[in-house]
């Protein structure tokens, strides 16, 4: 199985600012502990970030016939994005949306996903191990789809 990580604007600086907000791994910290328990679980991953919406865009459509699932951490993004929410419904691909912090325990304008709609589960608020947990929920949703 093959699992495409999407990581939007600003993960890039996780470990450097707002410890208390997203803890005290960086973006690269991350990446390693989900490839570990990927190789674990006999899947492979590709581990992307960009400030670039267009960018998220593009590795979106790309994804089809290349990946079986998208984990997509769309930081402000999912806030905002039509574009994203528009291409996760195109490509067909199971997509599942996360976040490191509990985006409803924070201000109200986070408490809206545009792609909430179009993705199959959210993980939310559990920090670094929200990553570790969409690795988990990708086979799962991978095993389901296969016996469909
Ligand atoms: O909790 C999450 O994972 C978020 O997707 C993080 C986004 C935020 O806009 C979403 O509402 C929730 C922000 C990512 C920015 O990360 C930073 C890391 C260090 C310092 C500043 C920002």
């Amino acid at each position: 199985m093959k699992i495409l990580f999407l990581n939007g604007p600003n993960l890039n600086l996780l470990g450097q600012r707002e410890p208390e907000v997203y803890g005290r791994e960086t973006l690269a910290d991350i990446e390693a502990a989900v490839r570990e328990r990927a190789r674990q679980l006999k899947s492979r991953i590709d581990f992307r970030q960009s400030n670039v919406e267009g960018e998220l865009v593009d590795w979106i459509q790309q994804a089809k016939g290349k990946f079986d699932l998208i984990v997509i951490n769309a930081a402000a993004y999912t806030h905002t994005s039509i574009a994203l929410r528009d291409a996760i419904a195109a490509v067909g691909v199971p997509t599942i949306e996360i976040h490191l912090s509990n985006v409803h325990a924070r201000e109200k304008f986070r408490h809206k996903s545009l792609i909430a709609p179009v993705c199959c589960g959210q993980i939310i608020g559990f920090g670094q191990k929200s990553y570790i947990l969409a690795v988990e929920a990708s086979v799962h949703v991978n095993e389901i789809n296969k016996s469909k």
